[in-house]
């Protein structure tokens, strides 16, 4: 296809708009984020008296990173992170309690007070409790729970706690859900006993790894204020270069527990996880004798390994998904399993995980969706819980823990900016590392305090957890990222010279680039967007749908931004472009690379609009971003359009 003359003239307007746009944007900013200041200042505890060091991080108040090999701006303080709009939300209160009593027994206790408040008309109510366990058929997707015959309790009642999830119902008839008043879920460790007794390994250093999606570092900083506050006073490490290496989240998390690339594990985790399972770090801790919890919230999310057919059979000694199959429901930004938000619930058996497991070995692994993952969330209503949840820790001095994310934002408005192109590549990656650790293994501290200012990815934190264990039990052997083969852990100083090529990071999604503007009259911008765009086009008139529906031709609406880098690794041009087609205003960032006079379109060209909802006669669900559905005009046969 051509551009025709109206496209033009569209390329033209969209640039005088956008620059109004722009000055808008900028002059909106209140004063005090625009400059804002020290809060970057990372601080070393140990002096570091490398001469590298301070030679090769020239990083600033303007620069993130600065290393021969990669350098990455300080776009944070060109972008607002404006929270979602408060919508009044809350899942309590909560009026019934569970605390256990000893490992094996619990206490319920009632808040008659709380309790009465649920209670519109004076009906009579009494209480029972069940115990959900997962079914014992094996289900694609793992859908299905199980629940035991609801037995009364009264306040102070104990039992002996037969399954970890546990729910509550009081109502006129509360085991035969006649009138409910009140509905709760919970869930207990209960702990398994060591089956190698007494022969806990004393020098095992254990790992808590947590994650919170859609995390950039720059919106840890402007969302978690307190929480960053807090890593800054105890001294966490924080890793201004940790760059993405896939589109969303399940190739970004399986990078760090697997090492592989995404497409050897499209075939491996297939049909379901535990056909992967074997890859998965956790299962290499077990095997020597650690514990392993896994726990992930908002379960109806499209990315996770929900969408890869679950686990058929539970892969951790502890697994929180029952818990949330009893049910969550979103109330304003935030997401409740019953009477407690779902993340809270992740923190509180977090904590309980750790403190049972104080004296022996463990990996746990958490994932909170619900506080960051879509724009409605607000990761601010998180961030006092984090700083009580870390500093209650139960932690011995023998506990490493990893604060991580799998992308920042990726589609909003924000994404019409150019600063938004580092935002999407660099996630959060913060770890807290045991200070006996710091004392006995005084070089890798000092590397892991160096590479805070190096390019770092998911495949060198999967080599560190490796690391991690091999310390631990010496008889362990390493297998390297897949992905990455010569990657080596954190502990090790990585080079200031290394690029992207040498981190195993695509050229997609490398975010080691000056951007520099370009005008989108430019010929270069405006045969690399005809490119992009008849790609998009072929690829749209090619998705299948359904019945009687098919997708309208896409044109270039407007052109967001253009801007160009050149790779010193090659010495080639590489075009940046972000614009909306329509119908439907579907925006989409693509990078074309000049060689010589051929462009070429960098794979996947995604979306930085919302998940196209106007996408919904699509057949499989990823061609949603690549289509806007209309009706196939008198059409009334039941047959497939194409
Ligand atoms: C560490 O560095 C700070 C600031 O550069 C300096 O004031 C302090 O004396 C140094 N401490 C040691 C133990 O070298
Ligand atoms: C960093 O700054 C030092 C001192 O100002 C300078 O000598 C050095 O060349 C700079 N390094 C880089 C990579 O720019
Ligand atoms: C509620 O319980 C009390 C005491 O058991 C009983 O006297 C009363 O009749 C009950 N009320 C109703 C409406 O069932
Ligand atoms: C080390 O790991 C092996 C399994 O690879 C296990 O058999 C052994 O018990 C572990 N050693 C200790 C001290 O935990
Ligand atoms: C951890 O180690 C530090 C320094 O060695 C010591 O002061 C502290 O009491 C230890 N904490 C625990 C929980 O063992
Ligand atoms: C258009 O898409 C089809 C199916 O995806 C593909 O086979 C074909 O090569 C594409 N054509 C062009 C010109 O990109
Ligand atoms: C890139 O260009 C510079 C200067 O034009 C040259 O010195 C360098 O060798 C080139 N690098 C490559 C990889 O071609
Ligand atoms: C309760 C629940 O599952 N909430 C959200 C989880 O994530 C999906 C996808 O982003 C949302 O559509 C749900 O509303």
């Amino acid at each position: 296809m051509r551009l025709s003359k109206t496209t033009t003239t569209a390329l033209l307007a969209s640039w005088i708009i956008l620059s109004i746009y722009y000055y808008n944007i900028f002059n909106l900013i209140p004063f005090s984020y625009k400059f804002k200041t020290k809060f970057y200042d990372v601080q070393l505890i140990n002096n570091v008296s490398s001469h590298q060091y301070t030679n090769f991080d020239n990083s600033t108040e303007d620069v993130l990173l600065n290393t021969p090999g990669c350098y990455i701006p300080n776009y944070e303080s060109k972008l607002v992170f404006k929270e979602a709009i408060n919508y009044k939300g809350n899942c309590g209160p909560r009026a019934v309690f569970i605390e256990k009593v000893s490992d094996d027994k619990i206490v319920f206790l009632i808040n008659k007070a709380k309790l009465e408040s649920y209670r519109k008309n004076k009906q009579n109510f009494s209480c029972c409790y069940q115990f959900v366990s997962r079914s014992t058929v094996p289900t694609f997707r793992d859908v299905r729970i199980t629940y035991s015959p609801c037995i009364l309790f009264s306040d102070g009642t104990i039992t002996t706690l037969k399954e970890e999830v546990i729910t509550v119902t009081c109502g006129l008839k509360p085991d035969k859900k006649v009138k409910n008043i009140y509905e709760d879920a919970y869930m207990m460790i209960k702990k398994k006993k060591n089956t190698n007794e007494g022969n806990s390994n004393e020098n095992a250093w254990n790992v808590l790894l947590l994650g919170m999606d859609t995390m950039s570092r720059a919106r840890a900083y402007y969302n978690m204020p307190f929480t960053m506050r807090y890593f800054q006073k105890l001294g966490w490490l924080d890793y201004r270069g940790y760059n993405k290496v896939g589109f969303n989240t399940f190739p970004n998390v399986m990078s760090i527990l697997t090492g592989k690339k995404l497409e050897k594990l499209y075939g491996l985790c297939s049909p379901n996880m535990n056909h992967c399972e074997d890859h998965i770090i956790w299962k290499k801790y077990k095997n020597a004798g650690f514990r392993t919890a896994f726990g992930e919230d908002n379960l109806s999310l499209p990315d996770t390994f929900y969408n890869y057919g679950g686990f058929e059979i539970i892969p951790t000694d502890h697994y929180m998904r029952p818990l949330f199959l009893t049910g969550e429901k979103a109330r304003g930004n935030i997401i409740c399993t019953k009477k407690i938000p779902s993340a809270k619930h992740i923190l509180q058996y977090a904590s309980q995980f750790l403190d049972t497991y104080n004296d022996e070995n463990f990996f746990g692994f958490f994932w909170i969706n619900s506080y960051s993952h879509n724009l409605i969330h607000k990761p601010s209503l998180l961030d006092k819980d984090l700083v009580n949840f870390f500093e209650n820790l139960p932690l011995s001095n023998n506990t490493f823990i990893i604060f991580v994310s799998d992308h920042g934002i990726r589609y909003g408005k924000m994404r019409y900016l150019m600063e938004s192109y580092y935002e999407e590549r660099l996630p959060m990656f913060f770890i807290w590392v045991p200070y006996d650790f710091r004392e006995r293994y005084k070089e890798k501290y000092k590397n892991l305090q160096l590479n805070q200012h190096r390019l770092t990815t998911p495949y060198d934190l999967h080599a560190t957890l490796w690391e991690i264990l091999k310390i631990s039990n010496d008889s362990i052997d390493i297998t390297v990222p897949e992905a990455c083969p010569h990657c080596t852990s954190l502990f090790k100083e990585k080079s200031p010279y290394r690029t992207c090529a040498d981190a195993a990071i695509d050229k997609k999604w490398c975010g080691c680039h000056k951007l520099v503007p370009v005008d989108t009259k430019d010929t270069d911008v405006f045969n690399s967007l005809q490119l992009t765009i008849s790609h998009i086009q072929n690829k749209s008139q090619h998705v299948e749908t359904k019945n009687c529906m098919k997708c309208s031709e896409f044109k270039l609406k407007t052109v967001l931004r253009s801007h160009s880098y050149v790779d010193s690794a090659n010495n080639k041009t590489y075009y940046v472009i972000a614009f909306l087609l329509s119908p439907g205003d579907v925006g989409y960032e693509a990078t074309v690379e000049k060689d010589g006079n051929t462009l070429k379109e960098l794979q996947p060209t995604t979306t930085i609009t919302k998940y196209n909802t106007k996408g919904n006669c699509v057949v499989k669900t990823f061609d949603r971003s690549y289509c806007v559905c209309e009706r196939v005009p008198k059409c009334f046969k039941k047959h497939k359009t194409k």
